[in-house]
């Protein structure tokens, strides 16, 4: 058999510019051939099971369809420099054999995906400033740099095993979800730039994040298993939603100077050196709707600009949790229930029965005052200030905001 490695395709510049309007389907070296003079195409452009190695298409400035690219052994590398517009989609999905892509002057496309290229290392999407959904999963690149990107709808950073950085200068909003996570070389994340997100936005796996002129998230604020030890947001100032830290085993201080508002639950599960919310952490959180706090070495809880909580403040700590302490400085906020208590081998898996009666006190070390405070406090509604504009939210009843901390103990497991 004829190594098919050896095959090299290039095409430099024609001097025949051309609008070729019957897409394209490259499977050899002839179909190269046949759109070496186009620099438009008008039709989908399909480069799949292709036989050749190297692909370069310089001509080629701009594409009316979609372009996929899919599924080639063979192909090592992909070169389209020239392209600068694709109306469509792009995705570049299982080139097990593709290390290199590039495509720098593409400015438009609608949905890009790059996923399962076991092997692609360069990735090289310079000029892309438009993007609805971007979608990179499942390839071996170290880095990435999306610096021109200045919005996007959805964004997707997942399982890219050797990942190490991420960056989007310029990113100012993204109008949908924002996931980086199970990048298991841990990346640093970038985001310089970003003032809002309006559907969630969710990190895990992150060394450090970047995201210092971040003002608001529309959906919720969720880190996993990061590890950086310092999570600073400086103007981040309203969470319609919830905010959730779990299992992010070396953080120890959070700063979130600029934060008035969440607008559900804040919810700090198992972050084994938390040792608990001091001043600077919310510094003027004023209003917020639960809070449920579970953790190992939780022993503080303070909110000074706290006016009202709207639902239920629950704290489960094995150490000698405040309780007295935590409630007279909170406990008059609270509409729904204040539950603190001291428990060494609390956990909510999915198997608890989730009844008050499985937080049990099972004290070893002696504490000294008080550790274990449940109240339920149910001041008049009247007396209530109005919830304002983001009464789309609801205090949650105990059992549902226990239902809450059992379905994310599942979802981590
Ligand atoms: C882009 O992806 C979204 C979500 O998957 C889809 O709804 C939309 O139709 C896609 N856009 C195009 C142009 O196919
Ligand atoms: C940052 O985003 C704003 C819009 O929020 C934009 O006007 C500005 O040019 C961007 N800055 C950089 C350096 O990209
Ligand atoms: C603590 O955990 C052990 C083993 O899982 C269990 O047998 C025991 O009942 C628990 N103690 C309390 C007070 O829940
Ligand atoms: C939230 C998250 O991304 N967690 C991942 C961190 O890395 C480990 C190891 O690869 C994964 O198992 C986690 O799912």
């Amino acid at each position: 058999m004829v190594s098919l490695r050896s095959t090299i395709i290039i095409f430099y510049l024609a001097f025949v510019s051309g609008q070729c309007n019957n897409g394209l389907n490259i499977k050899s070296q002839e179909d190269v051939d046949s759109v070496s003079d186009c620099t438009r195409i008008l039709g989908d452009v399909l480069i799949s099971d292709s036989a050749l190695n190297e692909i370069e298409l310089t001509n080629l400035e701009q594409i009316d369809g979609d372009v996929f690219i899919k599924e080639n052994v063979y192909l090592t590398s992909l070169k389209l420099d020239g392209l600068s517009y694709i109306s469509g989609n792009l995705f570049v999905q299982n080139n097990k054999a593709l290390t290199e892509f590039s495509a720098k002057s593409l400015s438009t496309v609608k949905n890009f995906t790059a996923s399962s290229n076991l092997n692609l290392v360069e990735l090289d999407l310079t000029s892309l400033s438009q993007v609805s959904n971007f979608k990179i999963s499942s390839n071996l690149i170290s880095s990435l740099e999306i610096d021109n990107l200045v919005n996007s709808q959805n964004i997707a950073i997942e399982f890219n095993p050797l990942l190490e950085h991420i960056s989007f200068n310029k990113l100012a909003a993204c109008v949908g979800t924002l996931y980086f996570h199970d990048n298991p070389s841990f990346p640093d994340v970038q985001l310089p730039n970003l003032s809002t997100v309006i559907g969630n936005a969710f990190f895990g796996n992150v060394s450090k994040l970047t995201a210092s002129k971040m003002i608001n998230v529309g959906g919720q604020l969720n880190f996993y298993e990061n590890s950086f030890q310092e999570l600073s947001l400086e103007s981040l100032n309203r969470l319609y939603y919830s905010l959730t830290f779990s299992q992010n085993g070396n953080l120890d201080s959070i700063f979130m100077p600029s934060l008035e508002i969440i607008g559900s639950t804040l919810i700090l599960s198992n972050n084994d050196n938390i040792l608990g919310i001091q001043n600077d952490a919310f510094p003027k959180l004023s209003t917020i709707d639960n809070i449920i706090i579970d953790g190992r070495n939780i022993e503080v809880l303070s909110l000074p600009g706290i006016k009202r909580i709207y639902g239920s403040v629950i704290i489960v700590s094995s150490r000698c949790v405040k309780c007295e302490s935590i409630f007279s400085q909170i406990g008059k906020l609270v509409f729904g229930y204040f539950d603190c208590r001291r428990s060494v081998n609390y956990s909510l898996t999915p198997t608890t029965t989730l009844t008050m009666n499985t937080l049990q006190d099972s004290p070893t070390e002696t504490c000294p005052a008080a550790t274990f405070l449940t109240r339920e406090y149910y001041p008049s509604t009247s007396s209530l200030p109005s919830m304002g504009s983001f009464s789309f939210t609801k205090s949650f009843s105990l059992s549902q905001t226990l239902l809450i901390v059992g379905v994310i103990s599942i979802t981590m497991i």
